[in-house]
């Protein structure tokens, strides 16, 4: 385009797309419509990748774990009002969870909605995303492109990172000027190193960590987000301290590392003297670092952290070591070079380590006809990714949850992808494709069936794009479980339709399979994972098998009124 001087020109449309890609981004996850259609054709026009999906909070959970894996903001776009706030949800998600994403919202004309005229879908987007994320810009020049998409990028990947939003007022992408003075203005930002902690800090908590009898280290998904396999391991072969990971931390070092104490977590948890916080945060996942969990001892807490703000949020902090995990764990390491975790603890730790190992093994092994439980049917899932590493591993659920991460050993960093901060339920089939598309490895998301509901439709997606994503539902027939008796004249609350999932994808274009005992299970993930094309196996679980809330039952509020004696 070039106006009456013959200049040549460009528009809001160009100009974002020629920012996101000096930003690095190649990807867009999202659906369409007005005012940002045009910004999705452009945008595959040249050659970039957009991902469209039924619902835009599914588009959202794509970009969060987008950003996870790949350590850069994954981004979604929505239209206005509606859409946007559908990917709010996944922009709290994000913020939550500490992903760097980006939601680029289209919004309405800010002189109609500033005086609440009654615009097409007016809202005032901009305000409302602002507590459920880092930051909330909104670009009102085609002149701030550059400069506003450089910011978000910056907020949502350095410090802590998390979800920022971007206001597109639809009259923006209309905007013109000299495309030769749009390119003066563009720039690829540059990239900043990540932080050392000050020597004295790396000192006190070479102390704390010495002085240890009976240490433990706990390895949350921040090591894993910021790449610091490499240093965790380093970190722990060097002083032989048992770790446990937190659920997405699984994987940054492999969990049949025999260092694990993942199978006596309540007793080291319970007798540690000294816990070591890698990149891991003593929320509600750790009890606050209070009650029965901690036991009696008073606890010395070493915890490493790119933002100082977490340090004494739940517990004292003994020894604070703020800055880049991956930069921060290995002055530790050199600090305390020598230190070796006192055997006497260690045995009483691996002693049980292997005995409760034992236990649920025979528990894994076992199938005596009738409908699959939740152990004998991860099993399969279990040695399938023991041979196979290299998989996404999506989970959400209550029991599919807690027992997929207690059964399922992660091998590899980054692999495994849950329910997160919040144990959200729906985050799956987004998780999918957002997996399947920045790996290009295999994926397996093992669902409970209500958890899978949350975002089914999207399996179209999955199937329209063709990726090679296997999706197993532990089909018990309810949320919890799929048994209880129906109550007041009506279905129980819990209980849910025992779903021919499977049939639903061969609907949407994939391929079903119906397990209904573990052979069945084995060979339809075997021939499923291998034919690398969208498949759902609706694995038929024992009713009766889970318990209500999974393994926070702790966390349920019961009513003792009115209790039958
Ligand atoms: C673990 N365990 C094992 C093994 N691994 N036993 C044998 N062999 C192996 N390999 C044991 C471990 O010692 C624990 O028993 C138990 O299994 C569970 O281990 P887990 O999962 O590590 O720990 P726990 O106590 O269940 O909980 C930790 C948690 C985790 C809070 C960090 O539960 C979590 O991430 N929960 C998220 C829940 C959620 O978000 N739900 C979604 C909402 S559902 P003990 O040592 O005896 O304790 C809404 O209802
Ligand atoms: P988990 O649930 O696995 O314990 P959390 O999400 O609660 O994980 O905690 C992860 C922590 O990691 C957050 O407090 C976050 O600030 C921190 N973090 C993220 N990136 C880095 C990094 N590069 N270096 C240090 N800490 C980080
Ligand atoms: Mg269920």
């Amino acid at each position: 385009m070039s106006n009456e001087e013959n200049v040549e020109l460009t528009d809001g449309f160009h100009l974002l797309i020629d920012v996101l890609k000096d930003n690095g981004i190649d990807t867009m996850y999202g659906v369409v419509g007005i005012p940002i259609t045009n910004l999705a054709r452009l945008w595959q026009e040249d050659g970039q990748k957009f991902y469209s999906f039924r619902a835009e909070q599914h588009a959202g959970y794509a970009a969060s774990i987008a950003g996870y894996i790949q350590g850069k903001p994954g981004v979604a776009l929505t239209v206005s009002a509606p859409g946007f706030l559908n990917g709010v949800t996944a922009l709290a998600h994000a913020t939550t969870n500490c992903f760097p994403m980006l939601l680029l919202s289209g919004s309405s004309e800010r002189d109609i909605v500033d005086l609440q005229q009654g615009d097409y879908e007016e809202m005032d987007q901009f305000q409302i995303a602002k507590p459920h994320c880092k930051a909330s810009y909104r670009i009102n020049s085609i002149r701030d492109i550059p400069i506003g998409i450089a910011r978000a990028m910056r907020t949502a990947l350095t410090g802590r990172p998390g979800g920022v939003y971007v206001d597109l007022p639809a009259r923006l992408f209309g905007q013109t000027m000299p495309l030769a003075e749009a390119n003066a203005l563009r720039f690829t930002p540059a990239p900043i190193g990540g932080a050392a902690a000050p020597e004295a800090d790396v000192a006190r908590a070479a102390e704390v960590i010495k002085a240890a009898k009976k240490p433990v280290a706990v390895i949350g998904k921040g090591c894993a987000y910021a790449r610091a396999e490499a240093e965790v391991k380093a970190f722990i072969e060097e002083t032989g301290i048992p770790f446990l990971p937190m659920g997405m931390g699984k994987g940054t070092i492999p969990d049949n590392h025999p260092l694990s104490a993942a199978a006596n977590r309540a007793r080291a948890l319970a007798g540690c003297d000294v816990c070591i916080l890698i990149a891991a945060r003593l929320n509600w996942l750790m009890q606050h670092g209070k009650g029965k969990t901690w036991g009696n001892e008073l606890k010395k807490y070493v915890q490493f952290d790119v933002l100082a703000q977490e340090m004494d949020s739940n517990q004292p902090i003994a020894a604070p070591v703020v800055g880049d995990v991956k930069v921060t764990l290995p002055q530790v390491t050199a600090a305390v070079k020598g230190y070796k975790a006192p055997a006497e603890w260690c045995k009483e730790i691996f002693d049980k380590v292997a005995a409760n190992k034992e236990k649920l093994k025979a528990k894994l092994t076992t199938y005596n006809g009738g409908e699959m439980n939740y152990q004998n049917s991860l099993n399969v899932v279990k040695e399938y990714i023991a041979a196979n590493p290299n998989v996404n591993l999506v989970n959400e659920g209550a029991n599919a949850l807690d027992n997929t991460r207690m059964v399922v050993d992660v091998l590899q960093p980054r692999r495994r992808l849950d329910t997160g901060t919040w144990g959200v339920m729906g985050i799956g089939m987004g998780y999918c494709v957002a997996a399947a598309t920045v790996t290009s490895d295999p994926v397996i998301a093992v669902e409970g069936d209500s958890a899978f509901g949350f975002s089914g439709m999207e399996i179209e997606t999955i199937t329209r794009y063709q990726l090679p994503v296997t999706i197993i539902v532990m089909n018990n027939g309810g949320i919890y479980k799929g048994n209880e008796a129906d109550t007041g004249g009506q279905i129980s609350c819990t209980r849910l339709g025992r779903v021919r999932y499977d049939l639903m994808m061969e609907a949407l274009g994939g391929k079903g399979y119906l397990a209904n005992n573990p052979t069945e299970l084995k060979a339809a993930l075997e021939e499923a994972v291998a034919s690398k094309k969208p498949c759902l196996i609706n694995a038929m679980i024992d009713p009766d098998a889970g318990v209500e809330s999974g393994r926070i039952k702790s966390l349920n509020v019961v009513s003792n009124i009115g209790k039958k004696k």
